[in-house]
């Protein structure tokens, strides 16, 4: 019974967990500097559902965590990213926290 209910609840948060992605992970063309990635975050910021951002030059990443249960469309990010002069090659949903991608841009070579 016990284990019964522990595999339940496991089952009911991997369901939760598939529901809304807490970050999306963008592969971005065109970061040179330190310049660029602040302009970006700035641009990131700007959205109401953005939590926070991170911008790795060296992965070519551009992750924004979102707020609890909302989203920002693919278009609003590809546009928001086009207009600071930069192309989006890939827009990912996931589920890693921002803080783990930030640690890894900081410790990892791509
Ligand atoms: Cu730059």
């Amino acid at each position: 019974m016990k284990l019964l209910s522990r595999l339940l609840i496991s089952l009911l948060l991997a369901a939760a967990a598939s529901v809304h992605a807490a970050t999306i992970e963008m592969t971005v063309n065109g970061l040179v500097c330190a310049f660029c990635a602040q302009g970006i975050e700035k641009q990131l910021r700007k959205f109401p559902a953005t939590a926070d951002v991170v911008v790795s030059l060296e992965h070519k990443l551009v992750a924004v965590a979102l707020k609890d249960g909302q989203d920002i469309a693919d278009a609003e990010l590809r546009r928001a990213l086009t207009n600071a002069g930069y192309a989006v090659k890939s827009i990912q949903r996931t589920d890693t926290p921002i803080a783990d991608l930030r640690k890894r841009v900081k410790q990892a070579k791509p």
